[in-house]
């Protein structure tokens, strides 16, 4: 772990903090391979490639209804609720941020123009399983396309090897609206998704996590279809003033890192004595922590910084662009206002990010490694499309005759201005 003043990073500390890369380079090639081959032999390819890595020989890939229903019925009543309860939450969190359907305005008299938002037609949804099986990211990204208005909402998650999918998995799914369900993972399912086999109808978009096999796969696709954005793994940057609990902190720190080895938590503090409390607090956390091993991988790459004022900690936070930021600090509001690029930020001692992981209702797919610098997080936009729509009397047209007439002129499209002419000459 870096335990270090902000303004005596090395450049080599500062490389590697901020520039977190994803690393698919490494893999793109083999990536291309299954994607070609899938395009080329379509199920028989998914089949091999189903058996090769999820160790199972599926003959169907879709989930039936009695499959879902089976689900309903392994996963704990109370369970059900909780995932009922969130799913409620992102749904009314979601609705709220809807725009209007269509809106018009009117430019000058006789010219009207607006928009018209339109959902996709078809998404396709990846859930990653093993280690990162989250049911909650099912939620995450098939109820904001429900809220949005789309029709065929497909979700992909691997298979174990007795070729099923876990209950919770497929329940959550299945609440959150999802139409298709398949068991399919890797960058096999992103390929069946873009391009279609047999028995995948391709999709128009694919959004949701993954690992950097499922991430390059998206990125090989792109064009063929649209995606959301690249995504690597999990991080927190927390920013505490002498405000701050210790253990608070640290409890959050070590929840980033249970994510995966290479997760990734910084905590950028302006008081002295609540760096020295974390540091102490972190190995007592760790003792207990469940994931051990992967937290303590986690944290060795991790960092708490000294910051001389809370306007060097944003600062600092700005060029890292983390997944989540946490304001753990006396006047959150006023910090948020520094805020330029995050994915989701949360205020206070008592907003964790286990909460908007679950249960706020903000979406949980999030763009890593600095993209949060260009991108948001998945939100109904990532759903929809929108229309530009004009419609003009003859006065209105008049009015913006000549301006039109000259600058079509001026580009050398002479057809352009006779467009105009003649029906100025009516
Ligand atoms: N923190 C993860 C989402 C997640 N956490 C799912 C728990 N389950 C990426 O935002
Ligand atoms: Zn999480």
């Amino acid at each position: 772990m870096i335990v270090k003043k902000l303004n005596e990073l090395s450049s080599e500390d500062l490389k590697v903090l901020l520039s977190r890369e994803i690393g698919i380079q490494d893999v793109l090639q083999r990536v291309n391979d299954i994607v070609m081959d899938v395009a080329e032999n379509g199920d028989e390819a998914l089949r091999r490639y189903t058996e090769q890595f999820d160790g199972v020989r599926l003959e169907s890939f879709r989930v039936s209804d009695d499959e879902i229903e089976e689900a309903y019925d392994a996963v704990d009543e109370s369970l059900l609720r909780s995932l009922e309860l969130a799913a409620q939450n992102i749904y009314a969190f979601h609705d709220e941020e809807r725009t209007k359907d269509l809106w018009l305005y009117q430019v000058a008299p006789g010219v009207v123009a607006g928009q018209k938002v339109v959902p996709l037609e078809s998404v396709g949804a990846y859930v990653p399983g093993g280690r990162a099986a989250y049911p909650s990211s099912a939620l995450m990204c098939v109820i904001p396309a429900k809220v949005a208005g789309v029709e065929r909402m497909v979700v992909c998650t691997p298979p174990d090897r007795s070729g099923r999918i876990s209950p919770l998995t497929l329940a959550a799914a299945d609440i959150a609206g999802a139409d298709e369900i398949y068991k399919l993972g890797g960058a096999q399912a992103i390929a069946a998704m873009a391009l279609g086999t047999e028995s995948i109808e391709r999709v128009e978009k694919i959004v949701g996590p993954g690992n950097i096999y499922v991430t390059a796969a998206k990125m090989l696709v792109r064009g063929s279809v649209e995606i959301d954005f690249p995504a690597g793994p999990s991080e927190v940057l927390i920013i505490a003033d002498s405000s701050a609990d210790p253990e608070f902190v640290a409890a959050d720190m070590i929840a980033q890192a249970e994510h995966d080895p290479s997760s990734i938590a910084v905590v950028v503090t302006t008081s002295e004595p609540l760096a020295k409390a974390i540091e102490t607090e972190i190995p007592s956390q760790i003792e207990k922590a469940e994931r051990r091993d992967i937290v303590q991988a986690s944290l060795e790459r991790c960092a708490i910084l000294l910051a001389e004022s809370l306007d060097d900690a944003l600062a600092f936070s700005n060029a890292f662009a983390p997944e989540h930021l946490e304001l753990m600090v006396r006047d959150p509001m006023d910090a948020l206002n520094l805020v330029r690029s995050a994915g989701s930020v949360f205020l206070g001692h008592y907003t964790p990010v286990a909460a908007g992981d679950y249960a706020t209702g903000t979406n949980h797919v999030l763009p890593t490694a600095g993209y949060a610098r260009i991108f948001s997080g998945l939100n109904i936009d990532a759903f929809t499309k929108k229309i530009s729509i004009q419609s003009m009397t003859a006065d209105g047209l008049e009015s913006l005759a000549d301006a039109i007439i000259k600058m079509a002129e001026s580009e050398g499209l002479r057809a352009h201005a006779e467009s105009v002419r003649i029906r100025m000459r009516r």
